[in-house]
């Protein structure tokens, strides 16, 4: 009896490897690319299910890292060799329009995933709203899927859209850090031009001057911040914030163009406790 209590799981076990081992058709490991993933939702059409994933398993207001995966419904295998180009619009009563994004490519040393940010620069409401349409190509042959996202308002301004003083519509989002710690932070932003309704270039060599504030503390600032410049690797913008405790933040902004002239922003000072140009964290 003694030696049964210890066999049987044992025989539970391998009963429950070797059966996931007969279901799975793929030849690479198709959980592990994604485990620490939460699935959004599927978008599908008749022949395939794309699968979109982020960290919290929901799309917001904002910076969005978006993964995906492509999976052919007949074989249930994941594509491994696709090509994407994709399209958020946002349907609004007067007019539609696109948002900011990255272009969607296969991640490096992965087998099955893709991966992308989109920034929406609006939520969603009761009569407007998003989709998100995937063209994608494999081997020559091209196809389309279409679905409604929810975007919902983001709960802290992470992205800000503004006219700048060149008259030019820029749209500016927070990225990093996605969990602030007190410490001197690596941050990082996403500056576009709304160039039209579809078009939304990064904007390039640019420089975003840092005030963080803690309006309820006597709008007390912190020591050590560096002014975000541009990236050209990322395509993105870098400096460092400095928390000097837990809280809310409001991160006073001022952007400057390539000669040095102030397009949005103002300074703080003790008449003016905040810049027209900000977002704002809270940890
Ligand atoms: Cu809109």
């Amino acid at each position: 009896m003694k030696i049964l209590k210890y066999i049987l799981p044992i025989l539970f076990v391998s009963t429950i490897v070797s059966c996931s081992n007969d279901n799975d058709d793929n030849n690479t490991d198709p959980v592990s690319e994604v485990e620490n993933l939460t699935l959004v939702q599927e978008i599908s059409n008749d022949t395939h299910t794309i699968e979109l994933f982020t960290k919290t398993g929901e799309l917001i207001q904002g910076y969005n890292d978006i993964t995906i995966r492509l999976k052919d419904k007949t074989s249930n295998e994941f594509i491994e060799n696709a090509t994407f180009t994709w399209k958020p619009m946002m349907h609004m009563v007067e007019m539609s329009h696109s948002c900011p994004k990255s272009e969607l490519v296969k991640v490096t040393g992965k087998e099955t995933i893709y991966n992308g940010f989109i920034i929406f620069q609006m939520p969603e409401n009761a009569e407007e709203g998003w989709d998100l349409t995937f063209n994608y190509t494999i081997n020559g042959e091209e196809f389309e899927a279409v679905g409604d996202i929810s975007v919902p308002m983001s709960p802290k301004k992470t992205v800000t859209v503004f006219i700048g003083a060149d008259e030019v519509k820029y749209i500016l989002a927070f990225i990093e850090p996605q969990t602030p710690e007190v410490a001197i932070n690596d941050m990082t932003v996403g500056l576009f031009k709304m160039e039209n309704m579809m078009s939304f270039p990064v904007v390039e060599n640019y420089k975003v001057m840092l005030d963080p504030r803690m309006p309820s503390m006597g709008n007390h600032t912190s020591p050590n911040n560096e002014d975000l410049v541009y990236n050209a690797s990322s395509k993105l913008y870098d400096g460092k914030l400095s928390l000097t405790m837990t809280g809310y933040w409001k991160l006073n902004l001022m952007l400057q163009n390539e000669n040095g002239e102030v397009l949005k922003g103002e300074e703080v000072t003790n008449d003016n406790e905040s810049s027209s140009l900000y977002l704002e964290i809270e940890f």
